[in-house]
């Protein structure tokens, strides 16, 4: 079943995306999801020249021989560019070929271990009264789980804080499109000791609101030495959290055996990984609880699949990243995998637009806090070109964070 089209489709409908659309000689099309937030044109430069040359013409139905030839084959191993680039074609392949068995991919898999994937929401606040009521409304929405992220007393603005008051908060999207009188990515201004003291204080409101089952989840956002994040890991115990995530930058796993040392609350880390690789001290040695990637990010289905198989070895749970900048293409597939893996944990949703779901028809559905994927053959996923071509690209950065005094800082 040969490949005859690859198209590599960037789109902006409320935020950048990039998709691969396959089809083979029969007519068969599949969908890959290669949204890299803030660097969208260099995965598509790495499709359009490297590899959509090499798909032309190849075997639709050989995935683990196309993600090996793609992987090896690249000499350059590994990287967020290469492995989202990778992921596209192989999550294209999987969703081609759960067509042509006439299959949900989750089938494919393995079939369903649980009636449907707990998810997590954002709710967020400048301050506590507008924290819990978004809380209020994510539980209104239906959500089970919820991330709390807050901002503080003093910061004009603060990771994953969405812009409060009319609008859709599901429409936060931290990266800001450049314009004549932004050229720049906007700048955040940061203090991890303000940070330190007021995280307490909001998890002390939260538990006092809503009590102590509603699973809780916050995001570090990498910006902790270790003993900071095992100072906050400590303070947060009395709350009971699901997870503490990217407590501090992923490179270092020897950050993590030191938080791990000082605190029970349970880590969550590699959003920003891309290879089974990056995790193999951290699920040798139990230094986290959950696997943050995403299949958009991790070499798609086939190495997502990899990395989980390794992580139920260590008693390491799935948390797949599912922020809106993981396209509905990259959802699906999540859930296909939530859906049928055994170490299934959670899944983040953040929920797309209104927008972004004019170009991206999809089928999976949200009750009663848990997802569940399509059971139409394939992902269950389509992507409207006509519609996508109304959104162009627009050039947009991810913040960058300083210290008061100017350094520049992780965000
Ligand atoms: C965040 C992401 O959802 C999360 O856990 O870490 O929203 C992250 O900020 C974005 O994916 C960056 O593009
Ligand atoms: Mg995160």
């Amino acid at each position: 079943m040969k490949i005859v089209s690859a198209e590599v489709i960037v789109t902006s409908p409320g935020r950048n995306f990039v998709t691969l659309r396959l089809t083979t000689e029969d007519g068969v099309v599949g969908l890959g999801d290669a949204t890299l937030n803030g660097r969208e044109l260099a995965v598509e430069s790495y499709l359009d020249h490297h590899l959509v040359p090499l798909l032309i013409g190849s075997d639709a139905s050989r995935i683990e021989d196309t993600w090996q030839q793609l992987y090896r084959g690249a000499y350059w191993r590994r990287g967020p560019v290469t492995m989202a680039a990778i992921a596209a074609v192989d999550t294209a392949l999987w969703d081609i070929k759960a067509k042509c068995a006439g299959m949900p991919l989750y089938q494919l898999l393995g079939g369903a271990s649980r009636i449907g994937a707990l998810a997590y929401g954002h709710a967020s606040g400048r301050d506590i009264p507008e924290l819990l009521d978004s809380i209020r409304e994510h539980l209104a929405q239906g959500y089970r789980a919820i991330r709390v992220q807050s901002g503080i007393p003093g910061f004009e603005s603060v990771y994953g804080v969405a812009a409060s008051g009319g609008g859709d908060r599901y429409d936060y999207e931290p990266a800001r499109p450049t314009s004549d009188d932004r050229p720049r990515p906007t700048v955040e201004t940061w203090d991890t000791r303000a940070y330190l003291r007021h995280l307490p204080t909001v998890f002390e409101a939260v538990r006092a609101e809503f009590g102590p089952e509603l699973p809780l989840l916050h995001d570090g956002h990498h910006r902790m030495r270790p003993i900071e994040a095992a100072r906050l890991g400590k303070s947060l115990e009395p709350y009971d959290l699901f997870w503490l995530e990217d407590a501090t930058p992923a490179e270092d796993p020897s950050a993590l055996r030191w938080i791990r040392h000082h605190t029970t609350t349970p880590l969550a880390i590699g959003e920003v990984f891309n290879s089974i690789h990056d995790y193999v001290p951290l699920l040798s040695e139990r230094l986290i609880d959950y696997v943050r990637s995403a299949v958009t990010h991790t070499g798609g289905v086939t190495g997502m699949k990899k990395l989980l198989d390794l992580a139920a070895l260590h008693g390491v749970k799935s948390g797949m990243h599912g922020p809106t900048d993981i396209s509905p293409v990259g959802m699906a597939a999540a859930l296909h995998l939530d859906l049928a893996v055994h170490n299934f944990g959670i899944q983040e949703y953040m929920r797309h637009s209104a927008r972004t779901l004019e170009v991206f028809r999809t089928s999976y559905r949200f009750e009663d806090g848990l997802l569940h994927p399509s059971d139409t053959p394939g992902l269950g996923v389509d992507l409207d070109v006509a519609a996508a071509r109304r959104f162009p690209y627009r050039q947009a950065y991810l913040p960058v964070a300083r210290l008061r005094d100017g350094t520049v800082h992780d965000w």
